[in-house]
């Protein structure tokens, strides 16, 4: 049995936590107009650890207008932009120089292992700083030649200029690299921003503005707020005064953003939810295999947005796959986030506990097969196990609906045309993989399958340099690379009448 005790924090951390609530605006640390708090929990103790501010309409008002001024009297996209760029480097170094104490904020936050949050997360977001400073530099139009139109001789070029204040909202799966993954290009286009993280994980967000005010951002360019989405959240995306949103997290809120940002004809960038489907053919190597397509459903608890949660393996390997993903039973047992020994914590919270006991228990109730897990090992924390569901079919929920949690379904399939369809078989099209060795069939099932991103042979490979965005219900334009600094840039043509 796992002693499920969650170790003691490090006075770091400890110091963080005993920080009064308050907002980052204008540069400065600053109180909110009214009271009202949120209370920090640590989802494998459930115990309030800290509490942060729940922004009101006015401390929002307060960061927009912080944002805008800065925008406005153009001190940080007239600043030269190597300058920018090398406070960019600056941000991504302390990030990584404070990566013991980010990565434990994170763990205690959100759940996740401290090892898996050192590993992945805190050199993923220090990496999206790192990429886009390079852009910083680099911004610039075209220009054509002098040319004949029936006015007379033109010459014409175009401008690329910061879209203007941004509102960013970001989910609570991975807070301090969403924020950074928001913030970066933001910052490489010349714009600023108000983000605000999610009301359940906010730790890292705010210590990142500390991190940002020390590499040197002016005042008002970064702007940090807590609070909820449906009260502040709202607030930014409404707000007149901001000219982008752009946001992580359900496609239900997603689509409801839209909406409220379009009565103000906002830009806006959506990544929302996922139910990526993961393709095994005949020919794989199982062995190689099985912990592959485990690890793509229960790194994070599954509370990824690209998490694999469909898996379709062909009738000749089903078998061996399924019992191979179930091998990975005692690696992917729920732990405490601190404990060194945890690859897998609780989920985020109580309702989502909640929730995703909630799928297991409608995809029981709908005939499907528990392979493995499909409960909770109890506790204080909100551990479930890592599940495996079989005998499953197109119309039950646990196949349709994201569930967010360590749930994978497995199906059969014959032969390529079928599951490619049933693959795009989804309201969603964020991700998908496909694990072969034949390299012929990964490219044709590649460019047939409907989604953002298609892995070959590994999963949640995650690149700063390459887009990452939906097909269908799964988002709006894309982050990352070239087209995710776009993202943040308006087009304008000069023509001059010779
Ligand atoms: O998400 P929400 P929730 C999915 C996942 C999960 C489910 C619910 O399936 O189980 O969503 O999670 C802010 N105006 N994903 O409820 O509500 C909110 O404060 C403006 C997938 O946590 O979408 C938070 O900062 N903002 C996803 C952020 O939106 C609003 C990651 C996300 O919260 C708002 C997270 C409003 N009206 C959940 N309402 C992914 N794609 O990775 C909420 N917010």
């Amino acid at each position: 049995t796992i002693n499920r005790t969650q170790p003691e924090y490090s006075g770091a951390v400890k110091k963080a936590l005993d920080r009064a609530p308050q907002l980052y605006i204008n540069g400065e640390w600053v109180d909110s107009t009214g009271d009202a708090t949120i209370d920090v929990e640590d989802p494998s103790t459930g115990k309030v650890i800290s509490k942060v501010v729940e922004a009101t309409d006015k401390d929002v008002d307060r960061a927009v207008a912080a944002a805008r001024t800065a925008f406005d009297d153009r001190r940080w996209r007239d600043m030269p932009p190597v300058a920018r760029e090398k406070i960019m480097h600056k941000i991504a170094d302390l990030i990584l120089a404070n990566a013991e104490e980010l990565a434990e904020l994170e763990a205690i936050d959100v759940g996740k292992p401290k090892g898996m949050a050192a590993a992945v997360d805190v050199p993923g977001a220090a990496a999206h700083f790192t990429y886009m400073a390079g852009w910083a530099g680099k911004i610039g139009g075209e220009t054509q030649a002098p040319y004949s139109m029936p006015g007379g001789m033109m010459f014409a070029y175009t401008l690329k200029e910061p879209v203007g204040v941004c509102a960013q909202i970001v989910p609570w799966n991975f807070p301090l690299l969403m924020a950074c993954l928001k913030i970066a290009p933001a910052l490489a286009a010349g714009c600023t921003t108000v983000l605000k993280p999610a009301e359940q994980t906010s730790l890292t967000a705010l210590r990142l503005a500390d991190l940002i005010h020390e590499a040197g951002v002016p005042a008002g360019v970064v702007n940090i707020i807590t609070g909820y989405g449906h009260t502040g959240g709202d607030r930014m995306v409404k707000h007149p005064d901001v000219d982008k949103v752009a946001f992580t997290g359900s496609t239900e809120i997603g689509k409801l953003i839209n909406r409220n940002a379009t009565e103000t004809l906002k830009h806006v960038t959506l990544e929302l939810g996922g139910k990526s489907p993961v393709v095994v053919m005949p020919d794989v190597d199982v062995a190689e295999t099985a912990p592959g397509v485990a690890g793509a459903i229960f790194f994070n608890s599954g509370q990824v947005c690209v998490a694999g949660s469909r898996l379709y393996a062909h009738k000749s390997v089903f078998d061996k796959v399924v019992e191979g993903m179930a091998e990975t039973k005692d690696f992917w047992a729920p732990r405490p986030s601190l404990d060194p020994d945890a690859h897998m914590g609780p989920v985020v919270s109580s309702e989502q506990f909640d929730r995703v006991m909630g799928y297991i228990d409608a995809g029981k109730r709908d005939g499907a097969s528990v392979v493995m897990g499909g409960d909770s090992p109890g506790g204080d924390g909100y551990y479930v196990n890592p599940t495996i569901l079989t005998d499953v079919n197109p119309q039950m929920s646990v196949v349709r609906e994201e569930i967010f949690g360590p749930v994978v379904v497995a199906q059969r399939f014959e032969d390529l045309d079928e599951v490619v369809k049933d693959a795009n078989n989804t309201q969603y099209g964020l991700a998908a993989g496909v694990w072969t060795k034949d390299a012929s069939a990964a490219h044709r099932i590649a460019s047939r399958l409907q989604a953002g991103t298609v892995w070959v042979n590994c999963h949640a490979m995650i690149d700063p340099a390459l887009p990452f965005g939906g097909y269908k219900e799964s988002g709006v334009g894309h982050e990352q690379g070239r087209l995710g600094l776009e993202a943040y840039l308006e087009t304008k043509s000069v023509m001059m009448k010779l």
